[in-house]
């Protein structure tokens, strides 16, 4: 006999928590309704169904993510902190399915249990625990995080109630209440064992302890107990699964006995109330929330959590708070998470009795920050009044902060008393405040924006004297989107065509879409290509019809646009031109135009009074223009509710034109416009944000580029702006603002548009008017372009090859090396209790 065949042969045990084939699919699915939700399976609804299915991929998660954890404790691997208010992962289970690489055989697994998948994935509520572009940034990076392989947590808040569900109710908003837990909650794991108790409010006592060391309590007016709840997040093809720790507040104790015991059973059940507010709703506006405590309460308590979490696990590894920041990386994404700078001061310094100065070594190396916008009323200040009464001890510390900083300043540009003014992290004007760009730029040691022209703004305008100070801490780091979500599960046409013909290499190496360029020539593949497209379109069609009612021709040219509703994206301008078009055809019925539809789609903050206007507009408009028989299907206009990750899907492979048109200046990347060329849409788009490098990726032939620069517009703006001279020399302006003043698409209300009107025509602070004609001109190009189908297909073709920078790996392999100093770290998949040995 050899050696080898004595060995036994390996004993295949398929675990129901683990086995992949068929079969054991089906009996974990059974197992899992029967075991874990108590459901017989004739009296199983199908939400029952997809949480049993929910449960099966997650135990094949298991594995990995305890292996995950483990490894990434070990004290000799550093690891990204993420710090996001914001998240938006959109819904788990495919993303899971794929990234396992079990997709088609769950797929013939349910099937042949006589269950239909996309039914049970249609099942899931996404967790909308963000407003728009930060969040959904935040959820690419944790994709391409664990992908790469990059041990990392990330840290947010648990809303109960996340991003409001909008409706349309006769051409309005309607904001429903998001019950995304409601059903449960498949996905996350509750830890308790790992709660920790965040201070609020109260006073500080200083004191001299008997080695004459000062020391400072914080003596708290409350206190509440924070519950992490973890939900794996694993990489694509790769053993990595990171966590998403998400924290929830509770009272401490359920019950204060003390206060129930005097019979004031109503008073206890009060203070439970109060803490648990604490995490129950996400603001829904994508601009600061000024002077809210509530708002403040939030941010600092997901961030003492995160800290404490991380002290605490450092030194039960038996690290040493010296070290903090060889172990932990911690990246601020934007001033939400700012406070976790004088917290880790706090924490080091009155918890731990590290001294200030190495304290303050340990912080500025721990802590990177993302700026997001340079809009000038979305930059957040925290009033002296209202941090002083909500965390006393923090605003000593900022206090203190600032006196060392100023000092510093001061040795450097000696009898410039100007310059102390305008760096202090305090505001004077219109109220005494902390800056917290600033607190977030001087507690780090890296600082960057997310766009190349998003950068150099913010050096040369809100953080001038910071750059001046310190330019060596100033990078930029473009963002990007995940190929996973964003091509392979939401275009699986597309990336199966793409395969075909390059090989998979390109879901984890972006730039390989390269090897299509070539391809751009060939007929074929082009014939390939416009059927991809032509499938996607109708599948989009049909949802539009079952949604709005609308009945759209498919072999129109789909414009859209999909992101926020704000002023400064200027969807008002869209409509601008979608009002002209209808002018040409009210008066020359016979005009020869290319047939549109208009598609948008995105939510307005519940105050924003004017962004909910242009929701009426855009539904205004439609209405008249949809049933106007001289129209015919030559133009729709179409808004889909309830823009979010799940619906925004099937939109962005279905679109043969992205409109990307903010402001020069105030977009500091976009990432739908990322999404949209990745998935072959030609771009419309102002040289802002990201379009500028998206432009220079795909060529300047395959991007229709419109309107004034950041610097012509600031000539305009020095010069005196005067939209009204613009109506003067624009006939076709006129008669479109026209059209709105005289209540034509407001059933002759001529007030319903008024304030729109007036916005634009006595400020226009975003200059519509300023670009009107220059984007009218663009968008005769782009239909000329089209009714040449080839070499718009081309175009498409080459817009997707050249995108392959766009993706978030891509980012985060510059943060990786750039910003953290962090390795790839394989893990190894021996059973838990063999590593251990
Ligand atoms: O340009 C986008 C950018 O692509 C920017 O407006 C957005 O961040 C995206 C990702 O970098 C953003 N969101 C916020 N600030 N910038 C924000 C501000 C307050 C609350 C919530 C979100």
């Amino acid at each position: 006999m050899t050696a080898s065949s004595q060995i036994p042969p390996a004993i295949q045990i398929e675990d129901d928590r683990t086995g992949v084939t068929i079969p054991t699919l089906r009996r974990a699915l059974a197992d899992n309704l029967y075991y874990v939700l108590g459901k017989p399976p004739d009296g199983a609804t199908l939400n029952d169904y997809y949480l049993a299915l929910a449960y099966t991929v997650r135990d094949r998660l298991m594995q990995r993510w305890m292996a995950s954890t483990h490894t990434h404790r070990l004290p000799t691997i550093k690891q990204v902190i993420y710090l996001s208010a914001e998240y938006l992962p959109g819904p788990h289970l495919g993303n899971n399915l794929m990234n396992l690489g079990l997709y088609e055989t769950v797929q013939q697994a349910v099937a042949e249990s006589g269950l239909d998948l996309a039914t049970l994935l249609a099942c899931e509520e996404e967790p909308g625990l963000g407003n728009g572009g930060l969040g959904r940034l935040a959820a690419c990076f944790m994709d391409s995080l664990a992908t790469l392989e990059i041990p990392a947590i990330g840290y947010g808040i648990r809303y109960e109630f996340g991003i409001f569900d909008q409706e349309i109710r006769e051409g309005w908003q309607a904001e429903i209440t998001d019950k995304w837990l409601q059903s449960g909650n498949p996905w996350e794991i509750a830890r308790p064992e790992d709660a920790v108790f965040v201070k609020l409010g109260g006073h500080t006592e200083a004191s001299t302890d008997e080695t004459g060391c000062y020391q400072v309590r914080w003596i708290p007016h409350q206190t509440v107990k924070g519950i992490p709840y973890d939900t794996p997040i694993p990489g694509y093809r790769v053993n990595t699964v990171n966590t998403l720790r998400l924290w929830k507040a509770e009272a401490p104790e359920s019950f204060d006995l003390s206060v129930f015991n005097h019979g004031d059973y109503y008073g206890a059940v009060d203070q439970k109330v109060i803490s648990e507010n604490l995490t129950k709703v996400l603001y829904p506006n994508d601009e600061p929330i000024q002077g809210k405590q509530l708002r403040l309460k939030q941010q600092y308590f997901f961030v003492s959590c995160a800290l404490q979490d991380l002290i605490r696990t450092h030194l039960a590894q038996g690290g040493r708070l010296e070290r903090f920041h060889e172990k932990f990386a911690v990246q601020l994404n934007d001033t939400h998470p700012a406070i976790a700078i004088p917290e880790l001061m706090r924490l080091l310094v009155d918890d731990h009795h590290v001294p200030w100065d190495l304290a303050w070594t340990i912080t500025q190396q721990t802590f990177a920050y993302t700026n997001h916008t340079l809009l000038p009323e979305a930059l957040e200040v925290w009033s002296l009044d209202l941090l002083g009464q909500l965390l006393p001890r923090h605003l000593e510390i900022i206090m203190e902060i600032n006196r060392r900083f100023l000092e510093d300043v001061r040795l450097k540009f000696p009898d410039n008393g100007e310059k102390m003014g305008q760096l202090s992290l305090i505001a004077d004007q219109p109220f005494r405040s902390v800056r917290m760009a600033y607190l977030a730029s001087v507690g780090s040691h890296a600082i960057n924006g997310v766009a190349a022209l998003h950068s150099q703004l913010l050096q040369k305008t809100v953080l001038r004297g910071f750059y001046d100070l310190w330019p060596e801490k100033f990078l930029n780091i473009t963002n990007g989107v995940t190929p996973r979500r964003w091509m392979l599960l939401s275009n699986p046409r597309l990336a199966q065509l793409i395969t075909r013909r390059i090989g998979d290499r390109w879901i984890i190496h972006l730039q390989d879409l390269r090897d299509l360029e070539p391809l751009a020539e060939d007929p074929e593949f082009r014939a390939a290509w416009r059927s991809v497209k032509q499938a996607n379109k109708q599948a989009l069609a049909q949802r539009i019809l079952e949604r709005t009612g609308i009945q759209v021709n498919v072999e129109s040219l789909f414009d859209v646009q999909v992101k926020r509703i704000h002023e400064y994206k200027r969807q008002h301008l869209n409509v601008l031109h979608i009002i002209t078009l209808y002018n040409r055809l009210k008066q020359n019925p016979s005009l020869d135009l290319v047939p549109r539809t208009f598609i948008f789609a995105g939510k307005a903050a519940p105050g924003y009074v004017q962004a909910k206007l242009i929701i009426r507009l855009i539904t205004a408009v439609g209405e008249v223009i949809n049933r106007d028989p001289a129209v015919g299907d030559r133009l729709k206009v179409v808004f889909l509710p309830d823009y979010n990750v799940t619906n925004g899907q099937p939109i962005y492979p279905a679109a043969d034109l992205s409109e990307q048109i903010s402001t020069a200046g105030k977009e500091a990347s976009g990432t739908g416009n990322m999404k949209f060329a990745l998935n072959g849409a030609l771009t419309i788009g102002t040289l802002d944000g990201a379009n500028i490098e998206i432009r220079e990726a795909v060529g300047s032939e395959n991007f229709f580029h419109f309107g004034h620069k950041v610097e012509e517009l600031s000539q305009l703006r020095s010069q005196g702006y005067d939209p009204r001279r613009y109506c003067d020399h624009s006939p076709e302006l006129n008669r479109a603002i026209h059209r709105l003043e005289s209540g034509f698409f407001a059933q002759g209300n001529r007030d319903l548009f008024r304030p729109l009107v007036q916005s634009l025509l006595n400020d226009d602070p975003y200059f519509l008017m300023a670009d009107y004609l220059s984007y009218l001109n663009c968008q005769e190009q782009v239909s000329q372009a089209f009714l040449n189908e080839a070499t718009w297909i081309r175009r498409s073709i080459l817009n997707t090859a050249r995108m392959g920078e766009f993706s978030s790996d891509r980012s985060i392999r510059e943060y990786a090396h750039q910003v953290w100093q962090v390795q790839s770290v394989p893990i190894n998949l021996q059973p838990y209790s063999q590593s251990e040995a």
